[in-house]
């Protein structure tokens, strides 16, 4: 029996370095043996070393592309991305909702990408009211899950529980808060909508981390599609990242920080 390969739409911003945004979506779900497919939300310019503008698309021509794909294909999982401002999460919101789209996978990118924000006026209202309640899951950081949950960030695994439950109880089915940032041993939360489950990993000493947020989320997304569970689907994720750490000096890209090695387990020597 052959299986169908799996049709993956991401709804993200573009990094013309290749290390985020859709073309780190584009080789995860390549990486996972799934087609990939992207709708252009945000045109950054940058390199690895900095970012020096963002520009949101029209959020009709956003509202276009997703609309497009699912009048065709039939599409098996959906990451959605930088949103970079409120008319563009709304409009993603409507055609996502009008499509029925099932197996979303949201990373809220909120934060200055390299020194540039990615976030206009109204994105967290638009996204607490329009977007959370459309997604199987979120993956936030610990400054986007305080950022959505108007909290402190978190400064342990109990209120890392304690805001992953709070997205839920803001529409998200499930929320994966991701520690990476905190001291001392790396700590993923995650609330699945009925309990609390604790993802250890191991710290990677590695200045190349450029597109970790996208790639997970994508990674999740990708076996998701396949009929994981959502904690098979977290391991699964982590362990590919952690891969793709460890690979990311075979890569020579740029002088900063630069990106994770999306093929490490593909690609010889
Ligand atoms: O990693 C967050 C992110 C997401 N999307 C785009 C980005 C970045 C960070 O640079 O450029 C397009």
């Amino acid at each position: 029996m052959t299986l169908r390969i799996p049709n993956l739409l991401s709804i993200a911003g573009s990094d013309p370095s290749g290390g985020a945004g859709i073309q780190a979506d584009i080789k995860t779900f390549s990486a996972f043996s799934c087609y990939g497919m992207a709708a252009i939300t945000a045109v950054t310019a940058q390199n690895t070393q900095g970012a020096s503008l963002v520009q949101a698309l029209a959020p009709e021509i956003v509202a276009a592309q997703i609309d497009a794909i699912f009048a065709d294909i039939e599409v098996d999982a959906v990451k959605i991305g930088m949103l970079a401002g409120a008319g563009v999460a709304e409009s993603v919101a409507g055609s996502l909702a009008k499509a029925k789209a099932r197996c979303v996978v949201f990373d809220p990118v909120l934060r200055p990408t390299r020194g540039t924000s990615a976030c206009g006026p109204g994105l967290i209202e638009a996204i607490r009211a329009r977007v959370l309640p459309l997604v199987d899951l979120v993956t936030p950081n610990l400054i986007e899950a305080a950022a959505l949950t108007g909290s402190a960030p978190a400064s342990n695994h109990e209120q890392m529980a304690e805001q992953a439950r709070a997205l839920a109880e803001l529409g998200a089915r499930a929320a994966l808060v991701t520690g990476g940032h905190l001291d001392g041993e790396p700590i993923d939360v995650l609330f699945d909508g009925v309990q609390v489950h604790a993802f250890r990993g191991k710290r990677i000493d590695t200045p190349y981390t450029h597109g970790t947020g996208c790639a997970l989320s994508s990674a999740i997304a990708a076996k998701l599609a396949r009929g994981a569970t959502l904690v098979e689907a977290i391991g699964a994720a982590k362990a590919y990242l952690e891969g793709a750490l460890l690979a990311a000096d075979r890569l020579t890209v740029g002088r900063g920080n630069g990106p994770l090695h999306h093929f490490h387990a593909l690609w010889r020597k």
